[in-house]
């Protein structure tokens, strides 16, 4: 089973998609294995977001993964983080397919409603990032036998 980190940053939270996105993963058949509603220190969003530190944008970015609260979760599954991140569709969202995250419910590039971790190096170190472990449940759904032969 895979793990992936996703985040539903402060444009989601503020437009009352938090539900219609947790929705939309379970409906799929995947498990929650953590989740916490969090404001986003400087410091987290500046080490979440390090590969972007030379880009034109970072300044941006940073204000406004930290402008209000997230809500982070690590979702577990087979194939989840490919699977996540065709659920979340594109990272523009004009270029994101309807029936995705951001092409149901974005607009603009810098408003694009969620993150999810883009392989399995980066899942590892997102998650390690912002959870510990105390934090993660491992559990077995029941429905499981009916989702996965
Ligand atoms: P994330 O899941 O947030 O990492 O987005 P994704 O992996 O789909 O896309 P990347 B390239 O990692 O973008 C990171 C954040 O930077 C924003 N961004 C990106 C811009 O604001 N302008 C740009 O030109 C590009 C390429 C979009 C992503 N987050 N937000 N908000
Ligand atoms: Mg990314």
């Amino acid at each position: 089973m895979e793990r992936t980190f996703l985040m539903i940053k402060p444009d989601g939270v503020q437009r009352n998609l938090v539900g219609e996105i947790i929705q939309r993963l379970e409906t799929k058949g995947f498990t929650l294995v953590g989740l916490k509603l969090m404001s986003v220190s400087r410091e987290l969003a500046e080490q979440h977001y390090a590969v972007h530190k030379d880009k034109g944008f970072f300044a941006g970015l940073i204000e406004f993964i930290t402008s209000g609260p997230v809500v982070a979760m690590v979702w577990e599954g087979e194939g989840i983080i490919a699977s996540a991140r065709k659920i979340i569709g594109a990272t523009n969202p004009l270029s994101a397919e309807p029936g995705t995250i951001r092409g149901d419910f974005g607009v603009t590039v810098g408003r694009n409603l969620i993150h999810g971790s883009d392989g399995s190096d980066t899942a590892k170190e997102e998650i390690k990032l912002w959870f510990k472990d105390e934090e993660l449940v491992s559990w077995q759904p029941t429905i499981n036998p009916w989702i996965y032969e």
